[in-house]
């Protein structure tokens, strides 16, 4: 049998998270060939003839799935240093954005910089998650708060995915947090969002978010917002019990939300909404270390559900100012006593579930992107054992 294709990754061990296989999904003595930047074998190194390619031996290192960064706040301005010193001196995140800091601190740096130098202030921490094999990332808007601050930080999002070889997801956050011009009429803000935002973000976001808290949105203004997504046909993801049960994963599974994000306080009923719905958990441990939460999401509750579960960095400037997938993963295994299994699922097939994306990316199986992660490891447990510790070789983006 002679296979076309233009590029081939021998001597390989695959971990490839193909889901009919067991675990990871490994194999030895792999072999992976790449035409037109989408995967044409994924299997052992067996003597099928492979047309032309470029060759290249991996001298037996490891190759995973790129990783899917599936929950960033990554464009934003300014930081919010001063803030985390406030914390160390005892004052807690709610009373800080109830005095008008947090996310209305970001806000204002934000809206005062330009497109451009929104890129250029975020290309810096995209290149940190590239560096750690990062193939696909999520980026969600909600700093610009106002019409014109979202959709430019939409087109940041965007302009990023043009100057790295990366795919980028963007997300329509405009209810994130209310901004000082609607604080006395909050609803007048969600009828924005709703009759405005959300229909002129139609063709720069790829999905509309939520943040459902006491010191946000409640349960009501997050339904609104999520009907005017869907009547614009976009997909829909939710911040929902972060710092306290508001009900926000069954409202999210209601509305066949691709994902519930963050989950700390999510409750039985919830969970048992989010395995109906077939939704998404993404925990995101960097927040929860961050912040010094005490109490972790119910995560022996979603795996006897069989609710799939992934991870994501958050990197936002107030509760997870990280840019390290392997640092999250260690995270949630010390943390929140997940397997390494588990955490390589939530960094790869999961997440690319939770971006709608499961037919392209987030494992290595015919037919899907050649996005890759080639990692000079023993097994695939160092990639979440080892602390500040990066042992990526290359990363391959749509074959290349
Ligand atoms: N939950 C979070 O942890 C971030 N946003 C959200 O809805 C925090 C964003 C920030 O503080 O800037
Ligand atoms: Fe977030």
């Amino acid at each position: 049998m002679t296979i076309a294709c233009d590029r081939v990754w021998r001597n390989a061990r695959l971990a490839t998270l193909d889901p009919t296989l067991p675990g990871l999904g490994v194999i030895e003595k792999g072999l992976i060939a790449a035409k037109d930047g989408r995967l044409r074998y994924v299997g052992p190194d067996n003597n099928a003839n492979f047309d032309g390619p470029e060759s290249i031996d991996c001298e037996g290192r490891w190759i995973t799935p790129g990783l899917v960064d599936c929950h960033t706040h990554l464009v934003y301005g300014g930081n919010r240093a001063d803030e985390f010193e406030k914390r160390l001196d005892g004052v807690s995140y709610e009373e800080i954005a109830r005095s008008g800091g947090g996310i209305l601190s970001t806000m204002r740096a934000t809206r005062a910089a330009s497109e451009a130098e929104l890129v250029e202030a975020s290309l810096p921490r995209l290149d940190r998650l590239l560096a750690e094999g990062v193939t696909t990332v999520e980026i969600k808007s909600g700093y610009g708060l106002s019409l014109d601050g979202e959709l430019k930080l939409l087109r940041a999002a965007r302009a990023l995915g043009d100057c790295r070889p990366v795919t980028v997801s963007t997300t329509l956050l405009a209810a994130h947090a209310v901004p000082p011009e609607y604080r006395a009429n909050p609803d007048a803000y969600v009828g924005l969002i709703c009759d405005t935002i959300i229909p002129a973000a139609v063709r720069l976001a790829d999905a509309v978010d939520g943040f459902c808290e006491t010191i946000a949105f409640s349960t009501a203004q997050i339904e609104r917002v999520f009907t005017s997504a869907k009547a614009h046909g976009l997909p829909i993801k939710l911040h929902a019990e972060q710092l306290s049960n508001q009900g926000g994963a069954a409202l999210a599974a209601r509305h066949g939300a691709w994902s519930a994000d963050h989950l700390e306080y999510l409750d039985q009923e919830g969970a048992r909404a989010l395995q109906k719905a077939g939704t998404v958990a993404v925990l995101l441990p960097g927040a929860f270390y961050f912040t010094r939460e005490t109490t972790a999401p119910p995560v022996a509750l979603l795996r006897q559900l069989g609710i799939p579960i992934a991870l994501a960095t958050d990197c936002n400037p107030g509760t997870s100012p990280l840019t390290s997938p392997l640092l999250v993963m260690n995270m949630a295994a010390t943390l929140f006593r997940m397997t390494v299994t588990e955490c390589l699922i939530g960094f790869t097939r999961a997440g690319a579930r939770a971006l709608g994306r499961s037919g392209e990316i987030g494992s290595l199986e015919v037919g899907k992107n050649c996005d890759l992660a080639i990692w000079e490891i023993d097994q695939p447990a160092d990639l979440v054992y080892r602390m500040g510790f990066n042992p990526l070789v290359a990363r391959v983006w749509r074959g290349q």
